[in-house]
């Protein structure tokens, strides 16, 4: 029979020399485990005699006692200086320099977005949004381009799968669908203007497939072309922040006005830098008009009783116009180099009396 006292002489001393948590575990499979020594020594009680068993059996369990009891402290101790290791391993200096933030910019749209918004709220202006994807009727039909219409080529539409109806949902050509909306829901007078991003199939140097718009719509029983030339004035004044602007307004031709016109401003391209406001060069910023009679009607406007004027521009090329960004293409390709060398400083947010841009 194994002398109990000196297995356990022997299972002490093995248990104090354990190194860490795994070869302390292997001590425990090899001691009280199925076919542990001390298991296979209990093992044997079972062939002893009722006399036999009164002795061994307490000296048996005692020694499985004080093992499991041994291997629980060493465990802690074990424990306790991993955690002690990993502590004084994972020390830090606080007193070290901070390492160095990436900071965020806005970017040039979203700053652009923010002046033109800015300025034209300062105006009277609400703001009003619509979905990307929109209906081939509020993006065209209402707009007084029917399916047959030539424009609707122009536009380049990305649209969805057909649905069970025939219809076809699309990406929004311009936010004027926004427009749409908000004469059919709300009541003259109307004032407001829709920023946002608007999808064309068109891709090269200075056009992107999405691309951002802002659009304005005045609907009451009074206004005129003067007015959209007024707020059309202060706009670019405001915008380029020159205290005058010379403007120039050209016959044109959209479906959804009449009649339509293209606007220029003056500048001078001769330095290194262009100068707006003044000059002998022209420069088209907007597309705008007055509301066509049918447009009206079928956005539920009585165009016997109310009329109105609407404008449009493009934010990403206004954007490059003023900050002098000569490619439109690292627009949209977040890299931060660009955007730190383009972007604008989270707190330089536009303001009327602070200045747009610093
Ligand atoms: C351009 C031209 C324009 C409009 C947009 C509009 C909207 C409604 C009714 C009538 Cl709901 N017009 N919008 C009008 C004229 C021009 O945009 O060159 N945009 C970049």
């Amino acid at each position: 029979m194994t002398d109990i006292a000196s297995l356990e002489r022997e299972l002490t001393e093995r248990i104090a020399a354990a190194g860490d948590e795994p070869a302390l575990e292997s001590l425990r499979v090899a001691a009280l485990g199925k076919k542990g020594s001390v298991s296979e020594l209990l093992k044997t009680l079972g062939g002893l005699s009722p006399d036999e068993r009164k002795i061994q059996g307490p000296l048996i369990n005692g020694l499985r006692d004080r093992v499991a009891e041994a291997i629980a402290t060493r465990k802690t101790a074990l424990e306790a200086g991993a955690l002690d290791a990993r502590l004084a391993q994972e020390r830090v200096d606080v007193t070290l320099p901070a390492p160095e933030i990436v900071r965020g910019t806005i970017h040039p749209v979203s700053q652009v977005q923010s002046e033109v918004t800015l300025i034209l709220a300062d105006l009277g202006f609400a703001v009003a949004e619509g979905p990307d994807v929109e209906s081939d009727d509020y993006n065209f039909t209402r707009l007084n381009m029917p399916a047959d219409h030539p424009a609707r080529q122009m536009h380049d539409t990305f649209y969805m799968k057909p649905q069970a109806d025939g219809t076809r949902s699309l990406l929004r050509t311009h936010t004027s669908p926004v427009q749409v909306r908000t004469m059919l829901s709300q009541k003259p007078p109307i004032r407001i203007i829709a920023p946002g991003r608007t999808y064309r199939c068109d891709s090269d140097a200075t056009h992107s497939p999405m691309f951002h718009q802002v659009e304005g719509l005045v609907i009451d029983e009074h206004t005129h072309l003067g007015y959209l030339k007024w707020v059309l004035e202060e706009l670019c004044k405001a915008f380029f922040e020159v205290p005058n602007v010379g403007m120039r307004f050209r016959p044109s031709h959209f479906p959804f006005t009449e009649p339509s016109l293209e606007v220029d401003i003056q500048c001078d391209r001769s330095g290194a830098q262009i100068k707006f406001g003044e000059g002998k060069d022209w420069l088209e910023i907007a597309g705008a008009g007055m509301v066509h009679p049918r447009v009206l009607e079928m956005c539920g406007v009585d165009p016997e009783i109310y009329q109105g004027f609407a404008f449009g521009m493009g934010i990403d090329r206004l954007a490059m116009l003023k900050y002098g960004i000569p490619d439109l293409r690292p627009f949209f390709d977040s890299d931060v180099r660009w955007l730190r060398h383009y972007g604008f400083g989270a707190f330089d947010a536009p303001s009327i009396d602070g200045g747009l841009s610093r």
